[in-house]
């Protein structure tokens, strides 16, 4: 660790160290031991304590640091790990995070089974090195920064220490990346993805997903964080390496090279003859890539699973039927609530992000987003109330997989879907700004009023309740909600005022 690393470290001391509002953290699966290594040691020269354990650099990547803060001018705060505010000192229960190599140390670390070259990983890398390395950013990253509003210097920076790392099958022979990639580099680690709409971090990323391949720390150049995190799709970062690149023997049963050893060696000297000494976080194995799948599709998988989703159309747009988005497939066969994020209605979007369930209905917690342009969006296909929300679809109450059908709902699960109805308003009730629509089908279906676009969460401004008895014609999208009994009712979402359109006075 340089001069310029520590001078960069007493900077932090003096920021105000603001403790973090509730935080949004979706788990990772439960299994993640088998990405990791089993095994960390080390020789030669380490840092001086808390940078002084190889175990360290045993877990996964490190998540959040314990900001001692500066007693009594500035209060201890904890700081998410990110790209402009990398792993150093200790961590929530004063757990050492990192380990520094001196001149001439190395770190081995041990997987079991050993990592392979599979095709089937993530842009063909097949294992992640992880350090403390950042992007220089615009301001003072602090425990409440808003990630819309840090940026990354134009120069894209990265405080790299780059240490050389090498991989054995038997740990007497070694074959090195000589000419790179190098530890200790780009890509930074960032541990979460940003929740836009919340302005706070949202679900852990993925540490055994590299950044997209051919990413350059050039890509990131004067980008707000929040945006840079996008180009990650939701990779937690490190430096990702492929065993093709090495001559390794093959394992004569798969035909695939493969090694069960990885050292970085602090071996380096800077441009002005100085011997680089580097950190390490952790090592990872590079996890299978995910094919993408459709809305309908992706609400089969439980909460907690890892999603890419097929590009899909925007239906309800920013904050027009709340805090959330939702998407519609392009072939109409599914919607989905998306949160954390929010775009234009009529947008095409690419999203990753982590399923879980919210109060009876699937959501996608999105950890990126690509605008991939403007598209028509589908009208609403015509429904009766009756079958708005509709019967379970493959629901498991166990693992959050499918969707829960509403209560005596019967037939297609309709939860996420743009619908258009036709019906007499009954009952309207100012106060929770909804009204009931009866179109006869038995089951009269509860709409609510639009929300103002500027995502204050109030009844929009250019929209009036219906009259009692009026004949109307209603869209949205058909959403749940969990009674005080704990029934899931159906209830259908308007966006705009003209999804509302009056067709005969009472
Ligand atoms: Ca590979
Ligand atoms: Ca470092």
């Amino acid at each position: 660790m340089k001069i310029r690393r520590v001078t960069a470290m007493s900077r932090r001391l003096m920021r105000l160290g603001l403790f973090l509002a509730a935080l949004s953290i979706v788990a990772l699966e439960a299994c993640t031991a088998s990405y990791l290594p089993v095994n960390v040691s080390a020789s030669g020269s380490l840092g001086f304590p808390p940078y002084d354990d190889p175990l360290a650099a045993l877990g996964r990547p490190s998540t959040f640091v314990r900001d001692p803060g500066f007693p009594p001018w500035v209060p201890p705060g904890t700081i998410a790990v990110s790209m402009v505010y990398a792993a150093w000192g200790t961590g929530l229960s004063g757990e050492k995070l990192i380990v520094t190599l001196r001149e001439g140390a190395s770190l081995t670390a041990e997987f079991n089974p050993p990592l392979m070259d599979d095709p089937a990983n993530w842009y063909g890398k097949d294992f992640l090195v992880f350090g403390n390395s950042f992007f220089v950013a615009s301001g003072f990253v602090q425990a409440d920064s808003d990630m819309e509003r840090i940026s990354i210097s134009g120069s894209a920076m990265v405080s790299a220490e780059p240490m050389t790392v090498s991989v054995s099958q038997d740990g007497v022979t070694w074959y090195s990346y000589s000419s790179g990639p190098f530890a200790d580099g780009f890509a930074p680690t960032q541990a979460f993805a940003w929740d836009r709409v919340q302005k706070r971090w949202g679900p852990e990323l993925d540490f055994t997903r590299p950044v997209p391949a051919g990413l350059t720390a050039a890509d990131f150049a004067g980008l707000k964080v929040a945006d840079a995190i996008d180009l990650h799709r939701d990779s937690a970062g490190g430096t990702a390496f492929d065993l093709a690149d090495l001559p390794l023997p093959v394992d004569p049963l798969t035909g695939r090279k493969w090694a069960r050893f990885v050292r970085v060696t602090a071996d380096r000297r800077d441009d002005d003859g100085f011997a680089v000494e580097g950190e390490i976080d952790a090592f990872a194995r590079v996890s299978h890539a995910r094919p993408e799948v459709a809305a309908g599709a992706a609400k089969l998988l439980p909460d907690g699973a890892r999603v890419d989703l097929k590009p899909a159309i925007v239906s309800a747009g920013t904050f027009e039927a709340g805090p959330f988005c939702y998407i519609l497939s392009p072939d109409r066969s599914a919607g989905l609530r998306v949160l954390g994020r929010v775009a234009p209605q009529g947008r095409l979007v690419s999203l990753t992000g982590v399923m879980d369930t919210v109060d009876g209905e699937r959501v996608l917690r999105a950890t990126s987003l690509r605008d991939l342009g403007e598209t028509a969006l589908p009208s609403p296909v015509a429904l009766r109330a009756c079958q708005a929300g509709g019967g379970p679809f493959h629901h498991d109450p166990s693992t959050g997989a499918g969707q829960e059908g509403v209560e005596g709902g019967a037939g297609l699960n309709t939860v996420g879907l743009p619908a258009r109805l036709h019906g007499r308003v009954t009952v309207v009730a100012a106060q929770t700004e909804t009204f009931t629509l009866d179109d006869g089908s038995g089951r009269p279906l509860e709409c609510r009023a639009p929300r103002n676009p500027d995502g204050s969460g109030s009844m929009h401004p250019g929209f009036s309740l219906p009259g009692a008895g009026s004949f109307v014609e209603a869209s949205g999208i058909i959403s749940v909600r969990r009674d005080a009994g704990g029934a899931l009712k159906p209830v259908l979402l308007l966006r705009n005022p003209g999804d509302l359109k009056l067709l005969a006075l009472p």
